[in-house]
Parts: C-alpha cells; structure tokens; sequence
C-alpha cells in the first residue's frame, strides 16, 4: 500500500453553459458560438490577440469579447504563416476550454480522513503557496534543490522551469523530447548540424513531391503544414504516402506504400540504393557539400528493392518508381521528417536515412525542399544568473544516452524510485501541463514512481488523470485568460506573436506566471521575479525588439526582416555545416565517435504472436493527445476512440461493426474501458489502429470519462533509443476480449 491513495478529485462548483457547435465553414475551418445567445455583430466585438495552446503549432488568433465578457469566437490572425487567418478545428473550438464546466475552479489540497481515506479539499491560494514553498524548502534542505524534478509541457510548463532553475534545479524533462521529436532532433542535427524546428521548415507550399514516412497530415492538423500540403496537391505535386494504414494522406496521395510496420528503414535504405545506382542523386550537392559518399554507396549495395521487397512487402517496381519520381521532382522534394517519431527504438537512424535521403536529393536548403529558417530571439528580461546545479537531468542521461539534448522522461521517473539505485534520486515533483498517466508510456512504471516520490504538486487547467496522483493542485487560467511568455518561432521570415487574457481568469484560478511568481516569492526569490504583472516583462521585452506591448494589442504579431540571408542555398553557394567536417554527414562521425553505427541499418523487430496485433496509433483532426476529450465542442465532433480490425481479422473473431470489445496487450494488461471496434480494409490485417489521447479515468471529466480505451494503458514494452533516449512505443501487441474481464475474474492489470 503506497502512501497516496489514487483518488479522483472532488467536484467543485456548478459550470457554465457548455458552447456546442453553429456552423463549419466551407473550408472545414468553422466557428464555435454560444447557442444560449443571439448572433452578435463583429462591431459589438473587441478582439484580443492570442496565440492558440491547444497544440503546439501556437497559431496567432484574435479572441472576440461581447460585452457581456463572454469570448463569442477565435478567429486566425490572418498575418501569421503558422495560420494564414484559419484556425483548426480544435483551434476555433479552443474556447471549450474556458467554458468547460468541469474546469478545475480553486486550489485542492489530498487529506487524509481518520480512516485513512483520503480527499481533495478546497484550499486558499495563500495555504497551496505555502505548502508548495514549504515542501521546496524542506526538500532542498534535506537532499537539494535538484531533488525536486519538473515534468513540463508548453507556455505553463516554461514558468515553472523558471521558477526551478531560480530555485537551483534543472532536473527537468518534458514529453516532447523522448517521447515525440527527440529522434528527429539528434538525426538531423548530426547530419546537417541544424534542428528540424517547429514549425518544421518545410517547404511544402512549393514542392513537387511530398514524401511521408507515417506521417499523417490532414489527421495530424498542423496548420499551415495541412493548408500548404492542400495547396501543393492542387499545384499538381505528387505525394507519396509510406503508411500501414489508409490515412486521409494517403487517400489524396499518388502513391501509397502500405508498408509492414516496423520496416521503414530498408524501404529507405533501398531508395537511396536506386538513386545511387541509377546515378539519380544530385551529384553538385553530394559532391559539394557532404562528408561520407563513398562509405554510404559501399554500404546500400546489397540493399536493393528486391533485398527490400522481402521485409516491407512493397514490390521493388514501387519502390523503384516511387525513388524515381522523387530524383525527377528534385530539388524540390520533402522527404517531411515527422514529429511523433518514436516508433521501434531505432528511429534516429530512420530519421537519418530521411536526412541521408534529402541530402542525396539536394533539397536540404532549396526551394520546395527544406528551407533556411529564421527566428528572432526574444531578450531576457534582467534578473540574476540563475544558480549552478550540482547535478541535473544529463546527470541522468550521460553515459546512457550520449546523444540526448534534453531530458528524458523516463529517466526521471527511474530517478524517482528507489530500487533503481539512480546515483542521483528525486524525491519530489511538479508538474505542469502534462497529463503523465495518458502520455506516458509504461503506466507501472509511472504508477510506481508516482507513489515513491514524497511529494507532487500539479498546475492543469482540467481534472485530468495527473491530478489524481497531486498531493496539491494548482488551477491554471486557460490561455485565453492570461499573459504568456512572447511566442518566437523560426520560420520562413522571423515573426513574434502576443497572448494577453481577453477575458479576467473564471473561478479561483490564476496564470502560471503567477502561480510561479507566488512560489518564488515565498523561497525568498524575489530579483527573479521581480514584477507585479507578466505584462511589465512581455512590454520590456518588446520595447527592446523594436515595438511595444501597445503596438501589438493591436497588431498581435509583427514579423522582422531576416538577416541571416535568403531563404536558400543559391546555386553553387559555399557554406559550412555545424558538423564536425563542416559537411552534410551522410557518415555520421558524431555517430561513429560514440560507438553507433555511422550509416543506418535494418534491424529485425518482433513480430505479433499468433492471435495479437501491432497496435498502431495516431491523431485525430478535432482532437490533440489527451488534452481535447472533454472539451464540450470538439467531444461534440468526436466523443470516443475505436479500434480499427481488418475485415479479415473481424471475421476471424466475428466482431462485429461497433461491437466493444476489451484489448489486452503482451503482458497481460487489459484496457480499463471497452472500445468499439470499427471494421475497415484501412488496416492491414496484422495491425489495429486507434486515435491515442482517449480512455480518460477520472470521473470528474463528465465528457470523457471511460469513453474510448487509452493506447497508453497497452504500451508496456518500450523500445529505449540507444542514441537518445526515445521511448519507442510500436512495439506492443493487442488480442480481443469480447467479454467483460472483470465479469469473468480476470486480472487487471491496466
Ligand atoms: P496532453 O495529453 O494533451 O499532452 O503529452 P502531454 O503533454 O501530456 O496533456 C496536456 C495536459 O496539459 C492536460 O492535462 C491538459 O489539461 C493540460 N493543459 C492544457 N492546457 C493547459 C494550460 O493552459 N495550463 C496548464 N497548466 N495545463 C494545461 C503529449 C506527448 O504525449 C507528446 S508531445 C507526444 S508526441 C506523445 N504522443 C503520444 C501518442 O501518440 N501515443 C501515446 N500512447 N503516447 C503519447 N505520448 C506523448
Ligand atoms: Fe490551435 Fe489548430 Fe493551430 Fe494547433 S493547429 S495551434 S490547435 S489552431
């Protein structure tokens, strides 16, 4: 029995009316309004400037106010090239979030009842300061400051890191690097000495050939990536589509590899053999700008289409007519790089194949390829420097995973228990925009660190399933109710956007400046923090990048002159890569110096057992990762996950169209909640599919609570990227249950 009990947090408060939805435009980008009032006029409206957080493209947006106060819509800021003025879906409907009624409304503190059961309580912010202030105090004088770890995710997440490092930790990690793009980062940046920013530098809206690898744009709504992948289909570009499933990209694509899963690196290992030995490859840009040519032809001889055709079952024709359909659009190909790329635990060498591949192509820093992106660095406000650590999250990391750059979230749940002997140990957490339970893979592993550490305080917006595991929560305001740090993103031209509350924060809840300000203040931090409102730092800041907090209230995003030069690579142009030769490293000396293989290779992974299933997931347009189930208007688009069964595995097991069926993964864990089972020729037959983000366990989610089954709970194994840490999540396997299992006794594991 752990110290913590796992209860679901008491309600608190009625709600406001729910918002449901009017219209959609033409374009699928359409508004949200209040059904409980009349149509109002936009001269009745002031707009405030925002950026969207309900996925991390940020969209700059307008948010309308009546005069009621009420936000009657979110409209794109038609100047800002993450939106060109349309917002998704999700983005439009973002305003769910402010007027969810099950909105976390005041702090919460766990008791514990004579009986020993335990209870959220409603706490004063004054008394949830103190006892957060109290236990970082108590924590640091007992083990240190680095015993205190932050897992954090987006704009709140970015305050309480501060707030950290004032207090003399960086033991720190967040979901977006192990377990997303991490892979993507160290691949590229070992090959081309650059980041694959975000937004990615693409160049879709110009290029002649689209190749995705699993990615699946138009279900995941990056903006301005879906709008230019749209526009470059109606300009005639071909697209390739690389996917076991039959995704919307795949349907409007000119090729589509249904692909074995788990064997994408020979299919494009064997692409860069035909270029190769077709001499289809760029030979200018090879012979220019890259490190490594003669090792990578000796090393794909033998990997032809036929060598290929034999692991992911596409016909070698395909795979040599698809290689050259791309030699023939080069330059201007995007081989897109992903996002969400931590799949089997060998994804930094498939991302390098991609590298290997545009390089081979010449499209890195062309045209319709990969442009030159640039940003502007916003300045940081005065404060003094922050205090060394004396250990932090590469302590963790070092020696394990050489190539990490930033922390890895397993790494610091490990820390977190005990009986994993961590030199370093964390004995206490704060958790900030992440909802853990559902993003996390390996739950007994999350569970377990969970209940060893001594203490956890959660800031979320919602009663999600982290909340059930805080000792206190703090309500955070929604974005549409705060300042936030100035959005500065690279991009085809440098550009900052503005979030600033249009409406007062509802209920007892606070920004997450705030909130971090409040705490600091209490350890005696104060120089770190040394303003009333976020919005004194945000004008300084702006004041010094040339503009003002007055200027872009009203203009909401500015974009700046590049400097770095254009936008790409002229013809024959000198430059020097951030490698270690100063070259395109199709042989990655970094790789080889840390004892991984230089040039990427197929390497065999497990296949289902009899009656299982590669569990494959992915996102759906109206929703993003956990964060969107219970939002009154995008439940409304789609309110539950299913599972996607191959019409021949469905007769296998006779189920039928919307049956609910229980999944039960490798090692025995079961899913908490049925799903329904969609029968679709999408699938191959030796996998399912389903949206992840589903599945919710706590109660207080009156949307979302046991609808649809969470993937997460069927991820135990974890594929652990020897190179950076990357938690590969593809490789579990599911069978059905068609009856109840607690009806029948069965152990549950989930
Ligand atoms: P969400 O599940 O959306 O994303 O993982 P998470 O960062 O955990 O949870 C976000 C949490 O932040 C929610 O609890 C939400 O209520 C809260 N939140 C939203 N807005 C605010 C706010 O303004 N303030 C505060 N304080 N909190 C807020 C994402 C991660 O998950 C990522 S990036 C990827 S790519 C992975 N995807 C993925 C997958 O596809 N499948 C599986 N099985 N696991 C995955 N894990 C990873
Ligand atoms: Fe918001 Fe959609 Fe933009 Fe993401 S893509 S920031 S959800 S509008």
């Amino acid at each position: 029995k752990t110290r913590r009990d796992f209860i679901r947090i008491s309600a608190v408060g009625t709600g406001a009316a729910a918002l449901s939805i009017k219209a959609f435009g033409s374009n699928g980008f359409g508004l949200f309004k209040s059904e409980t009032e009349g149509p109002v006029s936009d001269e009745d409206l002031t707009p405030y400037p925002t950026y969207c957080e309900v996925c991390f493209w940020k969209c700059a947006a307008w948010a309308y106010v009546d005069k009621s106060g009420r936000i009657r819509k979110v409209i794109g800021n038609k100047n800002d090239p993450h939106c060109n003025g349309r917002l998704c879906p999700r983005g439009t409907g973002g305003v769910g979030m402010v007027y969810d009624e099950d909105r976390l409304k005041t702090p919460l503190i766990r008791e514990t009842k004579k009986d020993g059961s335990q209870y959220f309580r409603e706490a004063s912010w004054e008394e949830a300061l103190d006892l957060v202030a109290g236990k970082m105090k108590e924590v640091k004088e007992k083990y240190g400051p680095e015993a205190f770890g932050l897992f954090n995710h987006g704009t709140p997440g970015g305050h309480f890191h501060h707030l950290l490092r004032a207090y003399g930790s960086e033991t720190n990690a967040e979901p977006a690097f192990a377990n997303c793009r991490g892979p993507r980062s160290s691949a590229y940046f070992s090959t081309f000495g650059a980041y694959i920013g975000s937004p990615e530098s693409t160049d879709i809206r110009d290029t002649r050939c689209l190749v995705l690898i699993g990615s699946h744009l138009g279900e995941n709504m990056h903006n301005s990536q879906v709008q230019e992948m749209s526009d470059a289909i109606d300009n005639g570009a071909a697209i390739i589509t690389v996917d076991p499933r039959f995704s919307t990209a795949a349907a409007h694509s000119s090729y589509w590899l249904p692909i074995k899963p788990a064997t994408d690196i020979a299919l494009l290992m064997a692409w860069i053999h035909v270029l190769i030995y077709e001499g289809l490859y760029n030979k200018e840009f090879v012979e220019k700008y890259t490190f490594g040519f003669e090792y990578l032809k000796e090393h794909v001889k033998n990997m032809t289409p036929e060598w290929a055709y034999g692991i992911t079952t596409i016909e070698p024709e395909q795979i040599r007519k698809t290689a050259r359909e791309m030699a023939g659009a080069a330059p201007a190909v995007v081989i897109h790089p992903g996002r969400h790329v931590v799949w089997y635990g060998d994804d930094t060498q498939r991302e390098r194949a991609m590298a290997i591949l545009t390089a081979l192509l010449g499209a890195w820093g062309k045209r319709g390829g990969l442009y030159l992106p640039e940003g502007i660095s916003v300045p940081h406000f005065p404060q003094p420097e922050y205090p060394e650590p004396e250990w932090t999250w590469k302590d963790l990391n070092y020696g394990k995973y050489p190539l990490a750059t930033m922390g890895i979230t397993t790494e610091l749940l490990k820390a977190s228990i005990p009986r994993y002997n961590y030199e370093h140990q964390v004995k206490a957490w704060l958790v900030a925009g992440t909802n853990l339970p559902l993003s996390m893979p390996d739950k007994p592993l999350f569970k377990e660190a969970a209940a060893s550490v001594e203490f956890i305080a959660v800031m979320d917006t919602m009663p999600m399933d982290i909340t059930g595991y805080a000792d206190v929560i703090l309500p955070e305001a929604t974005y549409l109710e705060r300042y936030d740090a100035i959005r500065s993103a690279p991009n085809r031209e440098p550009n900052i956007a503005l979030r600033m509350p249009a409406i007062e924060p509802k209920y007892d809840t606070k920004p997450g400046w705030w909130i971090a300000k409040h705490i600091g203040e209490r350890l005696g931090l104060h120089d770190y923090f040394n303003y009333d409102d976020y919005a004194e730092v945000i004008d300084w800041q702006l004041k010094k990048m040339g503009t003002s907090l007055e200027e872009m209230k009203k203009i909401g995003l500015k974009k700046f002159p590049r400097k770095s030069g254009p936008l790409y690579l002229g013809d024959g142009e000198d430059f020097t890569f951030n490698t270690n030769t100063g070259k395109v490293e199709l042989y990655s000396t970094d790789f080889a110096d840390h004892g991984f293989d230089a040039l990427p290779k197929y390497t065999k992974h497990p296949e289902p057992p009899q009656n299982f299933y590669r569990l494959i997931y992915g996102r759906a347009p109206m929703h993003t990762f956990s964060r969107t189930s219970n939002n009154p208007n995008l439940s409304d688009l789609m309110s539950e996950n299913s599972v996607w069964v191959n019409p021949k595995v469905a007769d296998l097991w006779g189920l039928k169209k919307g049956q609910e069926v229980w999944l039960k993964n490798q090692d025995g864990h079961i899913t908490s909640f049925p799903v329904k089972v969609r029968v679709t020729e999408r699938i191959r037959w030796d996998s399912v599919y389903m949206v992840h983000g589903f599945g919710h366990n706590n109660k207080k989610l009156s949307r979302a609570f046991g609808r649809g089954a969470s993937d997460t709970e069927m991820i135990t194994n974890v594929a652990v990227d020897p190179i950076m840490g990357g938690t590969g999540m593809r490789g579990n396997f599911i069978t059905f249950l068609t009856e109840d299992p607690a009806l029948e006794g069965k152990e549950v594991k989930a």
